[in-house]
């Protein structure tokens, strides 16, 4: 029997790591062959899908409902979609999951780097802008951010290298019996 699609669904605050261990689990999954594997990035889905939407609540839930929709059809075809937005709220975040789960398994890794780690990084000085009041409805700053209650995986970044990050991240899709 041909394996069951399935999403990995990041969620975390800015510069919490997202994108770069989303990436490396891309490589990685790639490396095995076998199914295709697609990464809506939150930067490429804001230019190529989101370009009208701004941060307000009613266009970030949008924006994850559209990503959601676009990770559904791939894991409906046997895909792997691997999705890295900010994805705020909780009930958003579940509604996607229910769509989904619909079709294969739903995988929601929290990338659990603290707003305080965020914002002493601050790589793309995002955060200082923010503070200056020149960037509103900022998540973590100035804006809510509801932290995963029961993520299949949460990753503390603090500490620890892309590659074992994007190696948890494996090692869990593995004990699902989805690779
Ligand atoms: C949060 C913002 C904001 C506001 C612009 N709040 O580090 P980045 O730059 O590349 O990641 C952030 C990105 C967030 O877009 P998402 O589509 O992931 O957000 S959501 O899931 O809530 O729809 C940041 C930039 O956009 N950015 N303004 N106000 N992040």
């Amino acid at each position: 029997r041909a394996q069951q699609g399935f999403t990995v669904f990041f969620t975390g605050f800015s510069g919490s790591g997202k994108s770069t261990i989303a990436n490396a689990v891309m490589v990685k999954l790639m490396e095995m062959g076998g199914r295709p594997v697609t990464l809506l990035d939150g930067d490429l889905v804001r230019k190529n899908l989101s370009s009208e939407l701004g941060f307000s609540k009613e266009h970030r839930d949008l924006n994850i409902r559209r990503i959601g929709y676009v990770a559904s059809e791939i894991t409906k075809n046997g895909g792997i979609a691997i999705c890295a937005p900010i994805a705020p709220y909780a009930t958003t975040r579940r509604a996607v999951r229910e769509d989904i789960e619909g079709f294969g398994a739903f995988v929601e890794v929290h990338v659990a780097t603290s707003i305080e780690e965020c914002e002493r990084r601050d790589r793309k000085g995002l955060y200082k802008l923010a503070r200056e009041g020149k960037i509103k409805e900022f998540t973590g700053i100035s804006d809510p951010y509801d932290v995963p209650e029961n993520p299949e995986l949460r990753i503390e970044t603090e500490n620890a290298e892309v590659d074992n990050c994007a190696q948890q991240v494996i090692l869990k899709l593995e004990s699902m019996g989805l690779i």
